[in-house]
């Protein structure tokens, strides 16, 4: 760890040539944009194939994220994801969602109940309102507004019910917090126009204080995009990546000069130092730069990532800390 560390301050001229070398290729006028689509977990390969078929016939990656993670919030077999997700500990599917395109809009919603898309009326709040985030009340009022129409199905579903009732035996107050509870889908992607966007969206760590929030729906902490740098995003514990700013840190690694990789491995240690006990906690990064290249780290093993690009579609699993 040290010594990448001082890999990364000594070489930080050499890095940020390269960067600044990528960054200019990507500013010619014939430069070829190679779009790439990547997400969390095994849920992205659903995700990454509705978002790059919006990708590959010339749309936009602000659509296509929207588009990508739409599936994973409609799929209720999920239970961290969307109205499927498991409740918090009184009871509630309480979803949190945000989205950043590459002019550095974003919209967000947080604790919003009843509603299957969060990600599409955070898009709404982008796009409709002189606002970023909407919450609670205000934000399911806005969505049924908008004309989103209240969830009629069972939530918390009877799969989630169940967890929920085999959790309540014991009702632990602090939620547990390994990989199995915190699915969260986050989503980067680079569009043929050379254009960057993500989206993220969760219904947070399973059986949370009711009212809680995680980084997911915050921007710079589960997300962040800079067109002129790269995009990230995060999943895991929402604390522990919004006490270093997690997404808006990777990202600002990269315009340093570190690589996608060396970003979320940075991002990563620095959680680790600020979190003297990991054990059993899992944070994962995923970054890409405008050039495409890619980067993924997480705490512990586990940590698995989806892509998909002209080179292929692909699970992989990220290389971690522990
Ligand atoms: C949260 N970060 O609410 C989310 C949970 C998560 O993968 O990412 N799960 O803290």
């Amino acid at each position: 760890m040290t010594s990448r560390r001082h890999f990364i301050r000594t070489s930080s001229l050499g890095a940020l040539g390269l960067a600044l070398n990528q960054q200019s290729l990507a500013d010619e006028p014939d430069y070829k944009f190679k779009p790439i689509v990547l997400s969390t977990w095994r849920h992205g390969l659903a995700a990454n194939q509705a978002a790059w078929n919006i990708i590959n016939s010339g749309g936009t990656a602000l659509d296509a994220v929207e588009a990508g993670v739409s599936v994973t919030e409609s799929d209720l077999t999920n239970m961290s994801v969307g109205l499927g997700g498991r409740p918090d500990r009184d009871g509630f599917v309480t979803l949190d969602a945000c989205i950043m395109d590459h002019l550095s809009r974003c919209g967000s919603v947080a604790f919003l109940q009843h509603i299957e898309h969060p990600i599409q009326v955070a898009r709404k709040v982008m796009d409709q309102t002189p606002h970023v985030m909407l919450v609670g009340e205000g934000a399911y009022q806005f969505a049924l507004e908008s004309g989103f129409k209240r969830f009629v199905g069972e939530v918390p579903t009877a799969k989630a019910k169940a967890a929920y009732d085999e959790w309540l035996k014991k009702g632990e107050y602090q939620p547990p917090a390994n990989v199995e509870n915190h699915d969260t889908i986050g989503m980067v992607a680079l569009d043929s126009h050379g254009n960057l966007s993500g989206a993220c969206t969760t219904s947070g760590l399973g059986y949370k204080m009711h009212g809680r929030v995680g980084d997911s729906p915050i921007i710079g902490a589960g997300l962040f995009v800079d067109n002129e740098v790269g995009a990230a995003t995060a999943t895991g514990v929402g604390e522990m990546v919004i006490r270093i700013a997690g997404a808006h840190t990777v990202v600002e690694l990269m315009r340093h000069g570190a690589s996608p990789q060396q970003a979320c491995e940075e991002a990563i240690d620095r959680i680790i130092k600020k979190h003297p006990d990991v054990a059993d906690k899992q944070v994962g990064f995923l970054a890409i730069n405008r050039a495409g290249h890619t980067g993924a780290f997480g705490i512990r093993k586990g940590f698995q990532y989806a892509q998909q690009a002209e080179t292929g579609v692909g699970l992989y699993d990220a290389t971690s800390r522990l």
